[in-house]
Parts: structure tokens; C-alpha cells; sequence
């Protein structure tokens, strides 16, 4: 029964003086484990005396007990030193400038940054909308007829809410901002648009910028005067601007616009078809239709609206020949910026 008492204050000695996790283990594996102490000193029992084997048996099992919760309680103890320790040394201060130097805007960014500079220094407001949007401002207000080829699931991602879709363009905001406002309004809408489409020089999401302008005299001289001051900055250069006869829903007359070609300066080659030209943006006079679904009376104001994809107008500024380099996150072609 001393050596009980002995092999107790031993072993809890062992355990108090334990500074590691990997010790405590091999403490545990000595005093209790399959070839340790207190298990061959229950293997021992039955070579005792019949009347001492209570006793005995009862004295080993009270030290294993105790044993086991004087290792538990350490066990815990180092733990939380181990984590208080981690905790104090492998911080990481992010604060700390990165020794590469810093990270550069995207070029779909910078080309967006550009465009709005340039139509708020010609006095345009920056508005935005939600890009889950109703389809009746994306295509019952435009005009667009509910037979229209542009609503069809190939080309539209309609979400699974009745009257709800992702916006094909940044049209609606041109409608809300509408719908809030009386003219006169001069107004550009900038954003992300979705349409089910996907090859080199598609994408199902991409970016546009369209503009706005209402107000009692907007006209086709205002509107080429804007859009050509728009591209000469953009491109920082006096190209040609051509204006050619087109169709949308919600403008009438209608017009795409083409630059010359910046590849071959207007000579011919393979970018632009062999034409000399580049188409880059539409546009025409607001549909007097359109005006009224907004509660604008197109007997008073009149207006005309423009449109671009953003990722057309910089890949032509960076020289950039494939639109999905924008979206792979390529380390090496985004730090070209
Ligand atoms: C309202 C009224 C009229 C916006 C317009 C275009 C012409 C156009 C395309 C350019 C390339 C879209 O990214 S693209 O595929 N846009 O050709 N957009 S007129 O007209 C509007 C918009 C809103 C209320």
C-alpha cells in the first residue's frame, strides 16, 4: 500500500513537471498504457492472496482514476498554452507593404474609368441599378415586343422569379432614372450585363455604358456632336466618325457608329474586315413610345440615347485580340496595366 502511495506522488509529479504535449503522451503510454505500470499492476491481482485482492484492486483502480483526470486537466492546461503561444508568434501583420510593389487596376476598370470621366466632364450624371431586374423595365418599356427574338432563352438568362431576369443591358436604369425624374436628364449607366452567349469575342456577362440626354431641343446634331467628342477623347485622337443608318426598338432613326480602323488606319485589314472601319457604339433619337411609358410627354421633350460594350472599346484601346484574357485573372496579362 506504500508503494501505492509512492507510485501516486510519483506519477502526478511526472504530470505537474510535463511541458509539452508530445511529454504528457509519453507520461500517459508509462504510467497507463497497454505495457504500462498500473496495467501490469492489475495483471499482478490475481497472484495476491484472496483476501488482500479487494483492496489492492481497489487502491490501483482509485490511482488510475486519479491518474487519468490529473492528465486530462494537463492535457487542457497545455493545449491552451500551445494555442496562446501560436497565437503570439505566427501573426501575420497585414498591414505590411508588399515588398513586390502594388497591384494595378483591371483594365476592364480603367477603360470604364475613362469613359465616365470623359461624359462627366460633358456634364453627365453616373446612375446605377440593380442587375436582377424586372422584365418590364428591361423589355416591355424599351418597346421591345414580347415576340421579340432578343427575349428568347438563348439569348436572355431569365431567373427563377416569375417577371425577373439578369439586365441584357443597362437600359432599365436609363427607365428608372425616368421614372424619378423630369428632364431634363443627362445621364450615362455603367455596369455589368448578361446574355447567353459565349465565344472569342463574347461573353455571358459583360459591360456597357449607355447614355441619356432628354430635354425640349435634344437633337441628331447634339447627339453626333457628343458621341464624336466622346471617341476623339477616348481614343485620344481626331479618327473618323461615320453614322450609318440602323434599327432598335427603342430609338428612331437609329444609327450605328463606326471609327476608322486603328489597326491599319483606315486601310484595310483583318480586324476590320477589309472595310477601313470599326464598329464601336449605337445610338439615335429616344422612341416618343419609350418617353410616354416613362411619363414623359414627347410632345414637349425629346431625347436620344446612346449605347457601347466596354470590353470592345478596350480591347481596341489595349490592343487585346481575345475577350476572355479579361476574365481568366492571368497574373501576367494583368500586370501589363
Ligand atoms: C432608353 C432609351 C434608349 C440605348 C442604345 C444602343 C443604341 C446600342 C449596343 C452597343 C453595343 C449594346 O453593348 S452593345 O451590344 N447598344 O447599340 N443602345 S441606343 O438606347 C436606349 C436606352 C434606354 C430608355
Amino acid at each position: 500500500m506504500k508503494d501505492i502511495e509512492d507510485l501516486k506522488n510519483k506519477a502526478l509529479g511526472d504530470i505537474k513537471s510535463a511541458d509539452s504535449l508530445q511529454r504528457l503522451q509519453e507520461i500517459k503510454s508509462h504510467y497507463l498504457g497497454r505495457k504500462g505500470i498500473i496495467t501490469s499492476l492489475l495483471k499482478e491481482i490475481k497472484n495476491l492472496p484472496v483476501e488482500e485482492r479487494k483492496e489492492f484492486g481497489k487502491r490501483i483502480n482509485d490511482l488510475k482514476l486519479t491518474l487519468q483526470e490529473a492528465l486530462g486537466r494537463k492535457e487542457k492546461e497545455l493545449q491552451k498554452k500551445h494555442l496562446e503561444r501560436s497565437l503570439a508568434e505566427e501573426w501575420i501583420d497585414l498591414t505590411i507593404p508588399f515588398e513586390g510593389g502594388c497591384g494595378t487596376l483591371h483594365p476592364i476598370t480603367l477603360t470604364l474609368e475613362r469613359i465616365v470621366t470623359i461624359f462627366r466632364g460633358m456634364g453627365f450624371t453616373v446612375e446605377e441599378g440593380p442587375q436582377i431586374e424586372l422584365e418590364r423595365y428591361n423589355f416591355d418599356m424599351l418597346n421591345i415586343p414580347p415576340d421579340h427574338p432578343a427575349r428568347d432563352m438563348q439569348d436572355t438568362f431569365y431567373v427563377n422569379k416569375e417577371g425577373y431576369l439578369l439586365r441584357t443591358h443597362t437600359s432599365p436604369v436609363q427607365i428608372r432614372t425616368m421614372l424619378k425624374n423630369q428632364p431634363p436628364i443627362q445621364m450615362i449607366a455603367p455596369g455589368k450585363v448578361y446574355r447567353r452567349d459565349d465565344d472569342p469575342t463574347h461573353s455571358p456577362m459583360f459591360h456597357q455604358v449607355e447614355g441619356l440626354v432628354v430635354n425640349t431641343d435634344a437633337n441628331l446634331k447634339h447627339m453626333k456632336f457628343v458621341l464624336e467628342n466622346f471617341l476623339k477623347s477616348f481614343f485620344a485622337s481626331d479618327l473618323p466618325v461615320r453614322f450609318r443608318a440602323s434599327y432598335f426598338p427603342f430609338t428612331e432613326p437609329s444609327a450605328e457608329v463606326d471609327i476608322g480602323c486603328l489597326i491599319c488606319n483606315s486601310k484595310g485589314c483583318r480586324v476590320c474586315k477589309e472595310s477601313g472601319w470599326l464598329e464601336v457604339m449605337g445610338c439615335g433619337m429616344v422612341h416618343p413610345t419609350v418617353l410616354e411609358n416613362c411619363g414623359i410627354d414627347p410632345e414637349v421633350y425629346q431625347g436620344f440615347a446612346f449605347g457601347m460594350g466596354v470590353e470592345r472599346l478596350a480591347m481596341l484601346f489595349f490592343g487585346i485580340d481575345n475577350i476572355k484574357l479579361f476574365y481568366e485573372n492571368n497574373i501576367r496579362f494583368l500586370k501589363q496595366f
